[in-house]
């Protein structure tokens, strides 16, 4: 028996170093590194689980060619020559726009930036642009800041108040979790603002329900509260832009008017206003609220609120939406990288691809990811890869994407491969190293693209093994003295990453100043049409993201809503889940916790299960940035009938 050092590249804040116990050859136990000052050596339930994946029997273990309507298996020989042959002469022909890679968040791990690199070596390719996951915060952070990063996680031990605003750790962080507890203890108030009323709402100090969409109302209501108390920074105007119009814009309503638009009561506005007046105070902006249609300008008024009441540059303050994970790496492999030839908003991956003409996009390469259960519109998604001249999907498992493809190549899965990891729920880096050896005609991506060089005729490209690789990735930490080697022993904090974010309150905008929201859409400003339910696929604790086991699809999706909210239906009813675009079998459960106006599945349902909510929900984007908008989509439950 051994124990073997790894890292976790799943799409996660926490990218955890795990231990992994190796019996003959096969990996019996997954434990978190008790050294780790994030990870403290437990892991997450999905990954705790990862096993059952790592062994199920459902993994692929070869490629597959599809004839007609079925898969054969082929030999890495056949399926690479026909990809080479197909994306040469589409390249010929139609020039390398024709061409597109699609990757999302399969793997997190630093290697898989090659991948890009090696389909930029046609020429100037079809790429996605915007972020589904992440695209309208970030936005709004760079305009608000410059930047969207954060302070030293722990550097939360330093807030008198921290808000957890629309964030689950129980599910989608849960290393978060023992920090909090620990600043509890310590006498940290903490805060959720949250429409679903989550098991985090118990660890909460403070706890409001707002309507969905009802966020940036809550912020202006506190920074109201804020400026008529003179809590606020009085010196905010100074490193701020726009103060005059930002402050007419809190003074555009009354504090009864700013809970009112967000479902909350003036007392609990209040009490959440006091609170958070007694700083510093740190927030966390959470990644579920700017998936809607305002999800930008709900992110910049947070943002807005967290200058003015002088949380900004001090410790224990922030408001933190995201650490950046690549910042440590050098990347500059890519530098000459040729320029794209056009862009497809993720989003609207589906409807995009579809409609490219001059050229049209004739072959696809998809790897760690599952557009069609992921992407809003997955019947335009899934149209769309089925209709290219050839779409390759690369994945451990037959996906929903898979299934539309024309060849799939059977990869590894992070306990086999070596790779570097950055977080983006801190600032420490980790090497993944593979545990365990791949089945036999199972190869990473990295050996995929090695393979398919030369039958592109790159023979002298993509030589290099994974181990050099990582050494260039880690050339901007190495004057630092973070080695490969040292990296392998131990998680090591990037060396780079601030302490304190905006210490010297400078921010890298154009003026230097933090740039104030000034104008709010009415839809966040007033309270919309009641009465409507909208869909939220939210993640759960039990997978990451589409990657549930075969057994865990065999039911049908739970949809949970407010014991008001159930119309016609009653609890463990059978019931159909209706949206403009189509319609889900579902079992009602009823749910006090999620707010009367929301629908709440599980996010990354299976088409071919009939579990996909994503298959009810249109590609539209967010106001800004580019995000998908996931959570805004009307939906009806109504007994069930054929
Ligand atoms: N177990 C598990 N963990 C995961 C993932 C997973 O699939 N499974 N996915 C990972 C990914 S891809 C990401 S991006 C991250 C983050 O993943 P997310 O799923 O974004 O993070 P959460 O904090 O769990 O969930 C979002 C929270 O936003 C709340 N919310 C929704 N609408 C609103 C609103 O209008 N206002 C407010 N205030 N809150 C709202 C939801 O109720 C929920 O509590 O986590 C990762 N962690
Ligand atoms: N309705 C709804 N939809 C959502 C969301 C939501 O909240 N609601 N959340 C969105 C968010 S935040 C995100 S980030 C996206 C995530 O979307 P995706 O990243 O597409 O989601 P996953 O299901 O994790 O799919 C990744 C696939 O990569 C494969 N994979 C894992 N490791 C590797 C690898 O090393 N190489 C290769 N080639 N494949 C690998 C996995 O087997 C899996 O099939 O989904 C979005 N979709
Ligand atoms: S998924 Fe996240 S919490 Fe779970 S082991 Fe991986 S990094 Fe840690
Ligand atoms: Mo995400």
């Amino acid at each position: 028996m051994t124990t073997l050092r790894t890292a976790c590249n799943r799409d996660c804040p926490d990218a955890c170093e795990i231990l992994a116990t190796i019996e003959d050859g096969r990996v019996t136990h997954l434990r978190g590194a008790p050294d780790h000052p994030v990870t403290q050596g437990f892991l997450c339930e999905r990954t705790s689980r990862f096993l059952e994946r790592q062994y199920a029997a459902d993994r692929l273990t070869t490629p597959l060619i599809r004839r007609g309507e079925e898969f054969e298996p082929a030999t890495w020989d056949e399926a690479l020559d026909l990809i080479a042959a197909k994306f040469t002469a589409a390249c010929e022909e139609y020039g390398p726009a024709s061409l597109m890679a699609y990757r999302c968040g399969g793997s997190l791990g630093m290697m898989k930036h090659v991948t890009d690199h090696f389909f930029r070596q046609f020429g100037s390719v079809t790429k996605t642009r915007g972020d589904v996951c992440s695209g309208a915060g970030e936005h709004a952070q760079n305009l608000d800041f410059g930047i969207s990063n954060s302070s030293d996680l722990f550097d939360l031990y330093n807030s008198r108040t921290i808000v957890l605003w629309g964030k689950n750790p129980y599910v989608s962080s849960v290393h978060l979790l023992p920090i909090l507890r620990e600043a509890n203890t310590r006498g940290t108030r903490i805060i959720l603002i949250d429409p679903v009323q989550h098991r985090t709402a118990r660890l909460a100090d403070i706890s409001v329900q707002p309507r969905p969409g009802g966020d940036a109302a809550i912020a202006c209501g506190i920074a109201l509260w804020l400026y008529q108390h003179e809590r606020h920074d009085a010196s905010a105007a100074d490193y701020c832009d726009n103060w005059p119009a930002y402050l007419e814009l809190l003074q555009s309503q009354t504090l009864a008017e700013w809970a009112s638009a967000a479902d909350i009561t003036v007392a609990q506005l209040e009490e959440v206003a006091a609170t958070y007046a007694d700083g510093p105070s740190a927030i966390l902006v959470g990644w579920g609220m700017q998936r809607r249609e305002h999800g930008c300008a709900t992110v910049r008024a947070i943002d807005a609120l967290a200058a003015m009441s002088g949380n900004l540059g001090v410790a224990g303050g922030g408001a933190s939406f995201y650490f950046q994970r690549r910042a440590a790496f050098d990347l500059s492999f890519a530098a000459d990288d040729p320029p794209v030839a056009r862009t497809i908003p993720e989003p609207l991956l589906g409807d995009g691809i579809l409609s490219a003409a001059d050229p049209p996009i004739r072959c696809l390469w998809i790897s760690a990811a599952n557009p069609v259960a992921m992407l809003p519109d997955s019947a335009r998604v899934a149209e769309a890869l089925r209709t290219r001249e050839l779409t390759v999907v690369v994945d451990a498992f037959l996906t929903d994407s898979a299934r539309c493809a024309h060849v799939v190549l059977p990869t590894t899965t992070f306990l086999e491969e070596d790779d570097l990891v950055g977080a983006y729920g801190h600032h420490y880096v980790a090497n993944q190293a593979a545990v365990t050896s791949a089945p036999r005609e199972v190869r990473s991506d990295y050996h995929i693209l090695q393979a398919l060089a030369p039958k592109l005729g790159w023979h002298d490209r993509f030589r290099d093994d994974v181990n050099t690789w990582k050494q260039r990735l880690l050339a901007k930490m190495a004057p630092a003295g973070i080695t490969l080697e040292r990296l392998a022993a131990q998680a090591q904090r990037n060396p780079d990453a601030p302490q304190i974010l905006f210490a010297d309150r400078r921010f890298p905008t154009r003026t230097g100043r933090v740039n104030l929201v000034t104008q709010l859409d009415s839809a966040l400003t007033c309270r919309p049409q009641t009465g409507l339910l909208r869909l939220a696929a939210l993640s759960s604790a039990r997978a990451q993201g589409s990657q549930w086991t075969d057994a865990q699809q065999q039911h049908h999706l739970l949809a949970r809503v407010h014991p008001t909210a159930l119309g016609a239906c009653h609890d463990g009813q059978l019931a159909n889940l209706t949206t403009e675009r189509g319609q889900l079998c579902v079992v009602v459960k009823v749910d006090a916790d999620v707010h009367p106006e929301m629908i709440v599945v599980d996010k990354g349902g299976w088409m071919h299960r009939g579990n996909c909510a994503n298959e009810l929900i249109g590609g539209q984007l967010t106001d800004a940035g580019e995000g998908a908008v996931y959570y805004d989509t009307i939906a009806s439950l109504t007994p069930y009938s054929e």
